[in-house]
């Protein structure tokens, strides 16, 4: 092993829903290493907003307006990037939402909306990217699971079975497309501070911390909340050849939340 396996010199990584946070530290993370930096987001005021985000942290990127969710998007994009910029050797399948409603209160829309973009979307992006791949013998896709790729918890229904198809899909691609020297891997973040994350952190009327957050804090053995940057060393990694032998595997970067019973109440 050489340590400039984990460089990522010449390298292009497209990372969807990147104008900012996990997404934003990922791509941020890959550019350290030497990558080239694509993006996506779902509007042009994100994009701009992204744009200006990677410029201020000295990062030239790349931003097109592109829903993860619609194939012609998708692959009109995909074919854009290839002839601006180049083939994508790294795909960083991020963009996702959550809705948190009981399940016996959510639509049936509100549920396919979430399923939509957390697995078909990755789906329809990984489809875009490996025929290219194919081509150039050798390809990196990294999905963004979730705590939620193997457990449940109350109010995410929707984002549960997506998190847990798209660990499914990891290991599908790894066994369909391994012997084209693709690797599929995930990355199962525990609890970020993030605008995603932003209403469980919400402090109390009475000045006290959310009671999710508290639990958060009880259930990881740091007792503390991980930051997005923290998630851009293991993405380095799964997006390097160092980490060609790996294929198929979900890395929790969850500061032991998976490991832990939690604290006992005092
Ligand atoms: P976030 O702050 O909500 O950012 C998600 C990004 O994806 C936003 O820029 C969002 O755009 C974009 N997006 C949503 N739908 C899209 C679509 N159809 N096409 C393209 N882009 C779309 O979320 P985050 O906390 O950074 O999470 C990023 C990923 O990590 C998600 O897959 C999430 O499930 C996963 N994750 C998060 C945590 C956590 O604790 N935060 C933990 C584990 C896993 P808009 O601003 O328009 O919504
Ligand atoms: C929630 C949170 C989590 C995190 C993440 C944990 O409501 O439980 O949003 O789902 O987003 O997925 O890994």
């Amino acid at each position: 092993m050489k340590m400039n396996d984990f460089r990522l010199d010449g390298k292009i990584a497209l990372v969807t829903g990147a104008s900012y946070g996990i997404g934003f530290a990922i791509a941020s993370g890959l550019a350290e290493a030497g990558a080239k930096i694509v993006f996506n987001d779902i509007n042009q005021d994100l994009v701009n907003k992204g744009l200006a985000a990677y410029k201020e942290a000295g990062i030239t990127a790349h931003g097109y307006v592109c829903d993860v969710t619609n194939e012609d998007q998708v692959n009109e994009m995909v074919a854009t990037i290839e002839k601006e910029v180049g083939v994508i050797d790294i795909l960083v399948n991020n963009a996702g939402i959550i809705k948190r409603i009981p399940m016996i209160e959510m639509t049936a829309a509100q549920f396919r909306q979430v399923i939509d973009i957390d697995l078909n979307g990755p789906f329809i992006m990984a489809k875009a990217v490996i025929p290219s791949m194919i081509k150039k013998g050798h390809g990196k896709i990294i999905n963004i699971c979730s705590m939620m790729s193997e457990l449940g918890r109350e109010t995410v229904s929707a984002y549960a079975a997506a998190k847990g198809g798209l660990k499914m899909l990891t290991r599908n691609i790894c066994s369909e497309y391994g012997e084209y020297n693709i690797q599929c891997n995930g990355i199962g973040p525990g609890y970020i501070a993030t605008p995603q994350t932003a209403p469980l952190r919400e402090i109390q009327p009475d000045g006290s911390r959310h009671p999710f957050d508290q639990f958060i804090i009880a259930k990881t053995p740091a007792g503390r909340w991980l930051e997005a940057e923290e998630l851009a060393g293991p993405a380095v990694f799964l997006a390097s050849d160092a980490s060609n032998a790996v294929n198929g595997h979900i890395l929790y970067v969850d500061g032991g939340i998976l490991a832990y019973i939690g604290k006992q109440p005092k």
